[in-house]
Parts: structure tokens; sequence; C-alpha cells
């Protein structure tokens, strides 16, 4: 089905609520026949939309399917750019492996890669991130920001801030930020986000930012090796929360700060982004691929780098580690 005549009928069986559509106002509207109407109908029956039809009264929708798919995100979708275009598939191997290939083909700015599952989904350093089926967000965007290759990472700390944002408005939880990339609720990592790149030396072809969010999983659903790290909003929560609001939710956030990004650069975000962080202030030990460091996190730089301050009172710039709070004093 053509994506404008699908938006169109979602539309109007979403605005009528309980109410029925008549066949008639439906194939007005979509200025085609009755039997072409059937068709549509039919579509979205095998999409997973449970269509209720009563002689002379109409079709009305009873059900949607639990998915992201196109469908789902674009309705009500109030941003210009971000989450306009999606890419969706059941199961891929990695979202960011599809978003870079589309990146690379072109594809307009704001475009996003969303899946059900990923069977190979990918953290930092070819880590494993756990992406099971139907119950979480794995999604990744493509941006092409005009600012230099190494302010990539305030990417990451801008998504940050619009995810926890998204978060607190959808749930009412407030989660913190660990730095660079995780967000945890009560200590417990609920998202993960992993930005990758396209450049040149001096310049970004397009940046990719992967999210994955841990929605929709009972706590006793989380595999031996991250269940006593892991946590989701359904677990926090006691309530299942609709991932395609949440989405939706992120996209506005996401285009707002970044709009504010590329107008006024870093400085809002910056300090947003230290009043929802957890490590800022405490003692930290960060590991890094060439040794630990133990000492005082002191805040972020302009360019999103750790400052750490160690006992002899050096101060280290931490490109990327992974930080843990210290229990010395
Ligand atoms: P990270 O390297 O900071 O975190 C990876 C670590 O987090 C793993 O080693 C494991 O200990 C833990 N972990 C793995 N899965 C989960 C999970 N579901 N919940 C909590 N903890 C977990 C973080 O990397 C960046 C993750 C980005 C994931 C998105 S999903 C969409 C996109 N596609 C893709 O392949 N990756 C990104």
């Amino acid at each position: 089905m053509q994506s404008d005549i699908r938006r169109t009928l979602l539309e109007m069986f979403t605005n009528s609520k309980e109410e029925y559509v008549s066949g008639q106002k439906i194939s007005d509207m979509l200025g085609c026949s009755r039997t072409a109407v059937w068709k549509h109908i039919e579509d979205l029956r095998k999409e997973g939309y449970e269509l209720e039809a009563v002689r002379k009264k109409g079709y009305r929708i009873v059900n949607k399917p639990n998915k992201v798919s196109e469908n789902e995100l674009i309705l009500g979708l109030q941003t210009k750019k971000i989450g306009q275009h999606v890419h969706y598939e059941e199961v891929v191997e990695s979202t960011q492996k599809i978003a870079h290939r589309l990146a690379q083909e072109g594809v307009q700015e704001g475009t996003v890669v969303v899946a059900e599952e990923q069977t190979s989904g990918r953290g930092r350093l070819d880590r494993v991130w756990h992406s099971p089926k139907g119950t979480g967000v794995w999604m990744s965007i493509i941006l092409r920001p005009t600012v230099p290759p190494q302010n990539a990472p305030q990417l990451t700390l801008l998504t940050a801030v619009a995810v926890v944002q998204a978060i607190q408005e959808v749930t009412g939880i407030s989660p913190q930020i660990k730095w660079p990339n995780d967000i945890l609720i009560e200590g417990k990592k609920a998202v993960g986000i992993l930005t990758e790149m396209q450049a040149d030396a001096d310049r970004i072809h397009s940046v990719i930012i992967g999210i994955g969010i841990n929605v929709n999983q009972q706590q006793q659903d989380f595999s031996d090796a991250i269940k006593d790290i892991a946590t989701s909003l359904a677990a926090e929560t006691g309530e299942l929360i609709n991932r395609a609001t949440l989405m939706q939710t992120i996209f506005l956030k996401i285009e707002s700060l970044y709009e504010e990004y590329l107008k006024n650069g870093f400085g809002l975000i910056k300090v947003l982004w230290e009043t929802y962080a957890i490590s800022i202030g405490k003692r930290i030990i960060a590991r890094t691929l060439r040794g630990s460091i133990e000492g005082w996190a002191k805040g972020i730089t302009e360019d999103g780098v750790l400052l750490v301050e160690d006992d002899l009172g050096v101060l280290h710039h931490i490109h990327s580690a992974d930080i843990e709070l210290s229990t010395r004093k």
C-alpha cells in the first residue's frame, strides 16, 4: 500500500476513535472505488491491524499491532525531520549496519532505522547489546551535522539528554546519565547509546546514533549475563509502555536540542547534561584501553571530554572509558 494512502486511512480511523467510518466516506477521502477501499483494509489486516466491519456502518480499528512499524511511528508525529522517514524491519543483525548503508546511499537527514529484534546488536568496542524481540526500542538515527568530526561525541551527550527527557515525560521516571553513554535507573542500565560516523579528516558525512532502550522486559527476562546490571522502563514503573509513543517523544526532543546545537553550539546541552549526570563531583575510576585512572570527576569540556583530577592534582582528559564510582573517599 502506498504510504500516503495508508497514512490518510489510519488518520481517519484514529480521528474517529470508537466510531465506524463508512466505506463511502473512505472512498471519497481516498478518491478510490469501494473495491479499492476493501483492498486497503485487507492490507492493514495483513499488517496486524484488527478491523471490525459492520454492514451499513463501516469499519473501525479494534486493535493495533504492538509494533514500532512506520505506520505506528508516523501517526501523530510532530517533528519536521527526525523520524519522517522510517526504515522498519522485523529482524536485523544490527540497525547500525543498515543505517550505515542508507547513509552512504544518501538518504535524508533524520531517517530512522528500527527493528523489533536484533540478532547482533552491538555496543561500544564490539560488545554485545541484547535486543530481544518486541520488547525494546532498537533504532539508529542518521544525522548530517555541519560540525568538525572531533565534535561528534557531543551528539552522544545530546542524545542522552533527549532520551532522559523523553523517558521523564512518558513514564515519570527520572533516569541518570553515566558518562558517556549509559542511562541508568536506580543504578541499573536501561539505555545504551552508540555514536558512529562516516567522515573525512575535516568533514562529517553522517553520524549514526544507535539507541537501545529496554522498555517492556520484565526483570526475569534478562539473561544471566546482564540480569544484575540491567533494568527496563516496565520493570521500574510496573506498567507496559507504548514504544511508538516513546520513540516519537525522543524524536521531538532530539530535534529541538539538535536545532539548538546547530544554532548556538554545545553550551545549553552541556548544562542540561551535567544536571542529569551521576558521576560529576564524585570520586570515580575510569577504565581506559591504556589503563585505569582514579580521581575526582570535575565535569566535561565543551567537546564532551570527561575531566578527572587524580590524587597528585593532575587533570586527565578522558575521551573514552568505562567509569564506575569509587568506594574510596
Ligand atoms: P556499551 O558498550 O556501553 O554497553 C554494552 C554492555 O552493556 C555489554 O557489554 C553488557 O554488559 C551490557 N548490556 C548488553 N545488553 C544490554 C541491555 N539490553 N541492557 C542493559 N545492559 C546491556 C552501549 O554500549 C551502546 C548500545 C547501543 C545499542 C543500540 S541498539 C540500536 C543500535 N544498533 C546496534 O547494533 N547498537 C545500537
